[in-house]
Formats: structure tokens, C-alpha cells, sequence
């Protein structure tokens, strides 16, 4: 059966957080990263300054002798982290089958979905659509039936990109792509492979597979394979998890028991909350308690069953708050968290579904 995948990508992801943030900066080559006059490099930057050649990773001495009007600015990596929370929130209304790549991008299993929706197209146009009404910011979608289209689907016209590529086109999508847009192909691979008169793909695929290991090694196979379409990698969420948890530092110091209590019910009803989007239980509930002196305690309980329910933490947690000082030694910090994660029953793929876009 054809899987339905979809890899969204945002697009200069730091660089449009601070567009966005500061509207002045709209349509100017802006640079996210170290200081121009120091030793640092470029995190990213706006479409407008990529114009000048800059890219990531560039010195950012050579970035402003390329464009001296470039405008520096220092990461500001909360705010990029609570865009990329706000995009995986999208992303786990749709599949729980979501695997993050960075803190930009992901591939979406959307094979079956939440929303039944069977067109993988309008899957990924509705998410783009959320993505900008929620954040203001550009992405760019990439859908076909396996990671490697998807991935360089999405990278096919951004930014603000999207495009599709069904079984019937990879063929001769492939064939006439560019070796270096390969995702999977490095510099060095590209280098070695223009000594063989490999330009596109339709020069790879005149190697056989004996060929191409005996030239690339294990990775020879790899290159045999996506050139034909074929990459069988599966979308994973089993990010090795151990915990799941979130804490708070109060702006005070609090002796209040009730205060504190409610601070802790708000932490447990989000990682509840959190936990039920990405379909994940845990067993055990530990509540750390930060003291104004800075001593720091922990309190755990292992539950007789996994569970994401807030009613559940929270009656466990009652009795984990009767086993610290809350309420006689003033608290500066509370967490809670839950570990022993297990993933919840993923979606079962049922039926054998024609491919519809
Ligand atoms: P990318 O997705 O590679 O780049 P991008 O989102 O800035 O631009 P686009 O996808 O439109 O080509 O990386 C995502 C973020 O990760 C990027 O905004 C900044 C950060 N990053 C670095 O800090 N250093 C790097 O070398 C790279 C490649 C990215
Ligand atoms: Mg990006």
C-alpha cells in the first residue's frame, strides 16, 4: 500500500520569528546569529539576504562584507522554541505518527489521520494554513509516499513551497533532478560523483547497485534506491522518551499551600494535555519541590497502570504533596513529571486506500 507522507518545513525559520516580531525588518537581508564584528556565523538568514550568497554556517564576517546593509541580530531562542511547540501542537491534531527533524520541520504519516481525510494535498494545505494563522509564519509542505520525496518536495519551491509528487511522477522527477538536491547526498558524495559523469538522476540510475557500492559503500545502496523512488523508512515517533514533565519558578517565594497546590494542578492538567495529543502514557508521577534555600526534593509514586488522565496524576500527586514541606517552608520552584513513558495504541493501518491527492 502507498503511504501518504508529509514533510513541512518552515521557511528562514529564526530569521521570519524576528520579521514577524519586528515588522521594520520586513522585506530586508536579515541575519540571525553571532555579532558581524566577532568571530560567530550565521544561524540563518531572511530570502532577501540569501540574494548576497549568505547561507547558514557562513562566518558572519564574510556575511557582512557580502551585504554590509545586513541586518544582525542576535537568537532569541524562546521564541523559536514556543513556534516549533505551537507547529507540532498542528501536527499531532492530524497523525500521531510525527517525527521531528529539527525544531522546523517534521514528516507526517498521514496515511490514516484523525480528520479522515484521504486527500494527503489537502491535508498538508490545511496545516500550512494553521501553521500561518497561528504563528504568522512561512512554511513550505512537501507530500508523496515516502520520506525522501517528501522531504525534497517540500524543498522544491520555497519558500512559502508546496508541492506534490504521486507515484506516476518520481520517475522522471528523479531522473531529472539535480544530484545535488539529493537529500541523503552530501558535498563530498557530489564531488565523487561528478568525476563519474553523474549530474542527475538519470546519470545515477545508468550504475548498477554492485557499482555504486563498490564506489560509495554501504550508502551505495541507499543511492540506488532513492534514485528509483524506493525508501522504505518509516515516519517514527519513538523518540526514546524517558519523561515527560514541566516546571515552574514562581516570581516570589510562596508559603501559601493553596497557591502552590493550584501552580502544580495547572503544570498536571498541561502535561495531560500534552500527553494525550502525542498519544503517550507514563507510569510514574515525581513532584520536585525547589524550597526557598534552594534545596531541592523529589517525591515519586508508581502508579498500577500507564495513564495520560489529569484526574489520575492529580490524585496521586495529593499524596506526594503530603510528603514534602509545602505549606511550612517557602517553595521557589515546582515540577512534575511522568516517566516510564509507553507510546499509546498507534492507528492501525486498515485498509488497502487507492492513493488519492
Ligand atoms: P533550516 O530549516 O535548515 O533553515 P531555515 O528554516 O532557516 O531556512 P529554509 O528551511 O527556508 O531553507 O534550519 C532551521 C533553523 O535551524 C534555522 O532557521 C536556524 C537553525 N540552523 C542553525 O542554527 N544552524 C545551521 O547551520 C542550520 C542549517 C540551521
Ligand atoms: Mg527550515
Amino acid at each position: 500500500m502507498n503511504r501518504k507522507i508529509i514533510h513541512i518545513d518552515m521557511d528562514a525559520f529564526y530569521a521570519s520569528v524576528e520579521i514577524r516580531d519586528n515588522p521594520k525588518l520586513q522585506g530586508k537581508p536579515v541575519i540571525v546569529g553571532g555579532s558581524p564584528y566577532k568571530r560567530g556565523v550565521v544561524c540563518t538568514c531572511s530570502y532577501e539576504a540569501r540574494k548576497y550568497g549568505i547561507h547558514s554556517a557562513m562566518a558572519t564576517q564574510i556575511a557582512v562584507k557580502r551585504c554590509p546593509n545586513a541586518i544582525f541580530i542576535h537568537p532569541r531562542f524562546e521564541a523559536y522554541h514556543k513556534a516549533s511547540r505551537q507547529i507540532r501542537d498542528i501536527f499531532y491534531e492530524y497523525t500521531n505518527l510525527v517525527e521531528p527533524l529539527s525544531l522546523d520541520e517534521a514528516y507526517l504519516d498521514v496515511t490514516t489521520n484523525h480528520k479522515n481525510i484521504k486527500s494527503a494535498t489537502l491535508l498538508a494545505k490545511e496545516i500550512l494554513a494553521k501553521i500561518k494563522k497561528k504563528t504568522q509564519l512561512p512554511a513550505s509542505a512537501g507530500v508523496s509516499y515516502n520520506k525522501f520525496l517528501a522531504k525534497i518536495a517540500s524543498d522544491y519551491n520555497k519558500p512559502n513551497g508546496f508541492k506534490v509528487i504521486i507515484p506516476e511522477q518520481a520517475s522522471e522527477f528523479l531522473e531529472n533532478l539535480d544530484i545535488k538536491k539529493f537529500y541523503g547526498i552530501g558535498k563530498k558524495t557530489v564531488k565523487i560523483m561528478h568525476q563519474y559523469n553523474i549530474y542527475k538522476g538519470k546519470d545515477l540510475k545508468k550504475y548498477s547497485r554492485v557499482q555504486l557500492v563498490s564506489l560509495f559503500g554501504k550508502m551505495g545502496n541507499f543511492y540506488y534506491d532513492i534514485v528509483r523512488g524506493i525508501d522504505l523508512r518509516e515516519v517514527t515517533n519513538k523518540r526514546e522518551r524517558k519523561s515527560y514533565g514541566k516546571e515552574t519558578t514562581f516570581e516570589e517565594d510562596i508559603l501559601s499551600k493553596d497557591r502552590i497546590f493550584t501552580e502544580i494542578a495547572k503544570i498536571t492538567s498541561l502535561i495531560a494535555e500534552g500527553m494525550q495529543k502525542e498519544g503517550i502514557k507514563g507510569r510514574t508521577i515525581t513532584l520536585k519541590v525547589k524550597y526557598y534555600d534552594f534545596q531541592q526534593i523529589t517525591r515519586s509514586i508508581s502508579l498500577e497502570n500507564y495513564t495520560n488522565s489529569y484526574q489520575e496524576m492529580i490524585d496521586a500527586i495529593i499524596l506526594l504533596v503530603k510528603k514534602t514541606e509545602i505549606g511550612r517552608k517557602k517553595v521557589r520552584l515546582v515540577g512534575v513529571a511522568l516517566s516510564l513513558i509507553i507510546e499509546g495504541k498507534l492507528q492501525a493501518i486498515q485498509l488497502k486506500l487507492p492513493f488519492i491527492y
